[in-house]
């Protein structure tokens, strides 16, 4: 065991308990305060900043660290999807490590700059694939993003592969979850060039696509043969998810300010009416942060195949198949309060 873990293991219930102790205190303090001297308050408030520093690290140990690899340009699923993530980040369910943009919109660096800068997150790293696709995707509603992003925020997304290797190589071994939610291109170049870094710090990766005859992200632009080669030969545990088509999320973005961006790109996408789309990417980005606890089931004992023919063994531990276990109001529920939380 890591000494880190150890020392989050025993500490946090400690932590904690003092936390529940203590809010009857913060509760009453005005009341409290007519009865004790200054001097009991200012010491019972150095316990509280002595709590809180310790506190924080100790919460940062239970968090997953998450990497976006998103093609957010055709569909509105991946905005609702990095809303999702953020909001996962404000309850300290995640940290989001960096953001990677698998399509060569002109405007998707800035959409996505765009969002991160929204939720108060606007150094979060961004990387991006600086090589070309067979008919690259439109959008309805990346320019109107680029456009919400204040002129003052400087915007630098990397080459994919730096933007990988300078994360990866800054984290624990085995500690970094990617989701997928568009093409593998970035990610088949990620393991050509580095598969020791991938081996040593990927602690999963959960791709968004169908688990048989994928007709969109695994084959789009060419590109079943990139998919192919990252699901042949990834190194640590992959799940693929391909459960959301019938889950309609977003129309109560309507409730939102206009300044937010993934409002915007709802707003857009449906030619200026606030109604719900499907959820491929947010259910994707539940399985990677919250894994089976979070209403699926790793499942094995199948096939997936990809449509040039290659087929795959999902075993249920080097590979699976994320089955939802919960109805559809469970995940409706929660993705509509997770897109609609202020940062
Ligand atoms: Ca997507």
């Amino acid at each position: 065991m890591q000494p880190g873990i150890r020392y989050h293991h025993i500490s946090f219930p400690i932590f904690a308990s003092a936390l529940i102790f203590l809010r009857p205190i913060e509760e009453n303090r005005a009341s409290l305060k007519r009865h004790y001297s200054r001097s009991v308050f200012a010491v019972y408030d150095l316990a509280i900043v002595f709590l809180m520093a310790f506190a924080a690290p100790v919460c940062n140990a239970d968090m997953v660290k998450v990497i976006i690899e998103t093609d957010m340009t055709l569909d509105v699923d991946d905005v609702g999807a990095l809303a999702v993530i953020h909001a996962l980040a404000n309850r300290k369910e995640a940290e989001l490590l960096g953001v990677s943009f698998n399509e060569v919109h002109p405007d998707g660096i800035r959409g996505i700059a765009a969002i991160n800068a929204w939720y108060d997150r606007a150094n979060t790293p961004i990387g991006r694939f600086e090589g070309t696709l067979e008919e690259p995707d439109e959008s309805r509603y990346l320019n109107y993003l680029a456009k919400m992003l204040s002129e003052s925020i400087h915007v630098q997304a990397h080459n994919a592969l730096d933007f990988y290797e300078e994360i990866l190589k800054s984290q624990r071994d085995q500690s970094v979850t990617i989701v997928s939610l568009g093409f593998l291109n970035n990610l088949a170049d990620l393991l050509r060039t580095h598969p020791d870094l991938v081996q040593r710090k990927v602690l999963r990766l959960v791709a968004m696509g169908g688990r048989r005859n994928d007709n969109f992200n695994f084959v789009r632009h060419g590109l079943v043969n990139e998919s192919q080669f990252v699901i042949e030969h990834w190194p640590t545990p992959f799940v693929v998810t391909d459960f959301g088509g019938s889950l309609h999320t977003g129309a109560s973005l309507s409730s939102m300010s206009s300044d937010n961006p993934v409002r915007e790109a709802y707003f857009r996408w449906f030619d200026g009416a606030f109604k719900g789309r499907s959820s491929w990417d947010q259910i994707a980005v539940l399985v990677g942060v919250r894994g089976e606890s979070g209403g699926f089931r790793f499942e094995g004992n199948m096939t997936g195949r990809l449509r040039n023919g290659f087929t795959w063994a999902i075993d249920g531990e080097h590979r699976s198949y994320a089955r939802p276990t919960e109805s559809n109001d469970f995940y409706l529920a929660e993705i509509e309060s997770l897109m609609t939380l202020k940062p």
